[in-house]
């Protein structure tokens, strides 16, 4: 084990075969939505949406963690709490970190009614003062009348020729998600601006979009401007996180690129910051896919992702990539190359096993061709998940259908479309961490899912084809450490 300063003595790994071993979650009770991702000297600090009342959404709280390198998190003192009588006396939710002139400043959601307030922090960000003043905007624009039935959440807040700007969530009554644009000189006064994008209810290509948009987050990456924020379709069905890249002159966001960020069910309300070294990173919430009582008996609900790094393709599109920080969690490695898959594929030599894995995979499919690796195999594969490329489609599926014997979790497949690289080339790098699995196609698709294997010997790996012909050029595993040995 090596010696990590911010190492958490507090907390042991655990025995709940589900429960991720690098990935961070509290010791225990709920989680969702990251919150005021900031770097402030030196350190990152990660804020979350907590309940600690127990597995359940409810009661929410900002908890707080901080980390040196983005893998091995401290855990710290809870830095929001709802206060009784104040406008967020039913929740402290979402919303963001910034400095201002040095003091760290909190802009969150209170509720309810959903209104913006504002904390000042320590110097270590450890104790947080709420504004007297709050909340500092105490309603969604009047202009838009009642039409956004009060939805108006999640501030995401930017600096800008010396003037602070906001982006928040909302939405029109039938007709779709809004983002809004605020500025301020001061963080307290806030003028309304005008609608940054509008979407529309009724339209599903190439994504549908939902009715009310959450966690807007709007920043530059090289000359262009992304805009990425979550789609919920009411009454809480929570869809995906979708993106737009393209120009802003200062008023007006004219989006030239759109996509799912990352596809399946789990991956929700991402949030992204700027690092000291230039990188734009960003950490989303991964949701259970299991009934709520499985929540109540493990004792704790919701993952955050990987730290992700993202970067503009020359096509507008976003490279999403895990961390480089993460190549420290690697073990024991195997490597693999060469190798024809075609249907009745005996398997890969070596006994693979594993639910703590990073695997890194060039596959060189031939016509029609249908391939995959499967992880979490039982020995009779009565359990297995199945990660499918299928060249016909030029999908990447995600199976679910034998990943469990359990009769209370989500088994629908999750599916993306995926073109192979102008080489012809499909290159895949999986992280598996027990129940979470972050799939990452040609550096620019995502996929996650959560499975929930019940069998203890439910850990098999190995390759497989269902037609055609496929090269595997190589394949890379390797065993991944804890975060919390
Ligand atoms: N989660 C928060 C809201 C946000 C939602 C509540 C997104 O502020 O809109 O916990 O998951």
């Amino acid at each position: 084990m090596e010696n990590h300063a911010f190492q958490n003595h507090m907390r042991k790994s655990s025995h709940d075969k589900h429960r991720p071993a690098f990935h961070f979650l509290p010791e225990k009770n709920w989680m969702n939505d990251p919150n005021g991702l900031i770097q402030w000297k030196g350190q990152y600090h990660l804020f979350y949406q907590y309940n600690p009342n127990g597995p359940f959404h409810g009661t929410i709280h900002w908890g707080h963690a901080v980390s040196k390198d983005l893998i091995y998190w401290q855990d710290l003192p809870i830095a929001l709490t709802p206060t009784p009588g104040e406008p967020d006396e039913e929740g402290c939710w979402s919303g963001c970190c910034v400095n201002q002139d040095g003091t760290p400043i909190i802009v969150y959601t209170g509720v309810h009614p959903q209104v913006v307030c504002l904390a000042t922090g320590s110097d270590d960000l450890v104790n947080w003062q709420k504004y007297p003043g709050n909340p500092v905007i105490p309603a969604p624009p009047e202009e838009l009348g009642g039409r956004t039935e009060g939805q108006f959440r999640d501030p995401f807040l930017w600096n800008e020729n010396g003037s602070w700007y906001m982006v928040i969530g909302s939405k029109i009554e039938g007709q779709g998600g809004i983002v809004l644009r605020y500025r301020s000189d001061d963080l307290r006064q806030w003028e309304y601006l005008g609608i940054l994008m509008q979407g529309d209810i009724n339209q599903t290509k190439p994504f549908w979009t939902g009715s009310i948009w959450e966690c807007p987050n709007f920043f530059k990456l090289n000359e262009q401007y992304v805009l990425f924020f979550s789609v919920q379709s009411e009454p809480s069905n929570l869809i995906y996180p979708v993106y737009y890249t393209g120009n802003y002159d200062g008023k007006q966001f004219i989006p030239t690129c759109q996509d799912i960020l990352v596809h399946g069910n789990s991956f929700y309300a991402p949030q992204a910051m700027h690092s000291e070294d230039g990188r734009v990173l960003m950490l989303g919430w991964l949701q259970e896919s299991r009934r709520p009582n499985a929540h109540l008996e493990a004792g704790w609900a919701g993952v955050m992702s990987l730290p992700l790094a993202l970067s503009m393709l020359p096509n507008g599109k976003l490279q999403i990539e895990p961390v480089e920080e993460l190549k420290s969690l690697r073990r024991e490695h195997r490597h693999y190359e060469n190798v024809a898959l075609t249907q009745g594929f005996p398997g890969l030599p070596g006994d693979l096993r594993g639910e703590c894995l990073e695997i890194e995979a060039v596959l060189e499919p031939g016509p029609l061709a249908e391939f995959g690796l499967k992880l979490l195999v039982s020995p009779d594969n009565q359990e297995q998940t199945c990660i499918v490329y299928n060249c016909t489609q030029e999908s990447l599926i995600i199976e679910l259908n034998e990943s469990s014997l359990s009769t209370v979790v989500d088994r629908d497949m999750h599916k993306a479309p995926v073109s192979l690289e102008t080489d012809g080339s499909l290159r895949l790098h999986i992280f598996l961490d027990r129940s979470v699995i972050e799939v990452f196609a040609n550096q620019h698709t995502c996929l996650a899912a959560r499975v929930y294997p019940t069998r203890p010997d439910s850990l098999g790996l190995d390759l497989f084809s269902r037609s055609g012909e496929t090269k595997l050029k190589s394949l890379d595993i390797w065993n991944m450490g804890s975060i919390w040995d």
